[in-house]
């Protein structure tokens, strides 16, 4: 009986084919409900003779099955292990993953951009706080209280009253007065970054971004502020000439002042620069007014300089095709993939200078 139960099971584990399988097995025999535990039962109700005899085979039995079980185990998960091996190859030799790479902001792009052709031309970078009093944004920028100049500006205020008074800038000309007044003349740098007006409609956002330039020096006149905004946008707009016309307008930190304008050819749904016979405003610009160098310490006897300024995202726009100024600030991850610079992307300064 036992013999017959030994050579039955040592057969089914010989056939075996899986390591799952092979488990069912040892259920089937050595589980709390299998054959060989049933038979070890059965010794309970046998006479104290047969239960040393039979006893002895059954554990003989059960010590052969487990190690037959136990050497079945190997060479099953030995096999499987191999199959996987064989079919799960792994091949060095394929291209890495893409790693979804972050984008440069064409903002970002764009003022490094411009930034890396004035320090071309000689001009150094100041910041200042985006947070200003209205000293720094308007008084020391000949904007006395009550000028009209403080209504065009839609000003969001902040807090405090009278000199107190703190308001979101609303150019980056205060970055202007605090460099000057912290320094001595001659100067030559530009200040790019975020400003604020209260305004919004299709071509407006109420924070947005300029540069602006300022050179002080002895003899400085409207000559060199010309030559230095054409070469800017020469180089800039990537073109061999750019048509640059300057045209009569009023700033109260200027005097004269100028709107900047470039030659353009306008179609239907597009416009080239630095062709045809239309005009596109740019900025503005002019010599910076006696009283703001007064205001800074410097006297205008002995000191002159032009001041520019222009929009950072017109720019953009005009340079990279972005035909929607409020796409800028929606923060639409495909929108940044199409427009949006590679991170190591050095500034084109195809032309040179
Ligand atoms: C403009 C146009 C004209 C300007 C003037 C100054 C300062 F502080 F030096 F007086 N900074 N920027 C200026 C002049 C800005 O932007 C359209």
């Amino acid at each position: 009986m036992s013999q017959e139960l030994l050579l039955e099971s040592l057969a089914t584990i010989s056939a075996c084919k899986t390591s799952q399988s092979l488990e069912d097995i040892r259920v089937a025999l050595l589980g709390k409900k299998g054959k060989i535990t049933e038979e070890l039962k059965k010794l309970g109700g046998a006479s104290p003779e047969e239960r040393k005899t039979l006893g002895a085979t059954l554990n003989q039995l059960k010590q052969e099955i487990t190690d037959a079980l136990e050497v079945k185990k190997i060479a099953l998960t030995d096999s499987e292990l191999n199959a996987r091996l064989a079919t799960e190859k792994l091949d060095v030799t394929l291209p890495a993953h893409v790693e979804q790479q972050g984008k440069i902001h064409p903002i970002t792009q764009v003022a490094e951009e411009i930034t890396a052709i004035f320090a071309d031309l000689g001009f150094s970078t100041e910041v200042g706080p985006d947070i200003e009093d209205d000293e720094h944004n308007f008084t020391a920028l000949n904007i006395p209280e009550s000028h009209p100049a403080r209504q065009m500006h839609d000003t969001f205020y902040l807090h405090g009253k009278g000199d107190n008074k703190t308001v979101l800038r609303t150019h980056t000309s205060p970055v202007q007065i605090r460099t000057m007044r912290a320094g001595k003349p001659p100067f030559r740098f530009i200040a790019a970054g975020s400003t604020y007006r209260c305004d919004s409609d299709l071509t407006h956002t109420p924070m947005f971004h300029q540069v602006e330039g300022l050179a002080i020096d002895k003899n400085i006149n409207m000559g060199h502020l010309r030559g230095c905004i054409s070469e800017f946008l020469r180089v800039f707009f990537e073109l061999d000439n750019v048509p640059v016309r300057f045209r009569p307008s009023f700033f109260p930190f200027t005097e004269p002042s100028a709107e900047i304008d470039i030659g353009c050819a306008r179609s239907k749904d597009s416009l080239k620069i630095g062709a045809g016979n239309d005009w596109l405003e740019i900025g503005g610009c002019g010599m910076v007014h006696p009283n703001v160098l007064k205001n800074c310490g410097i006297n205008p006897d002995e000191w002159q300089g032009f001041a520019f300024g222009m929009g950072i995202e017109r720019l953009a726009m005009l340079k990279y095709g972005i035909p929607d100024l409020r796409t800028f600030f929606e923060s639409d991850v495909r929108w940044l993939s199409h427009y949006g610079f590679d991170p190591l992307h050095i500034p084109s300064l195809v032309g040179g200078l």
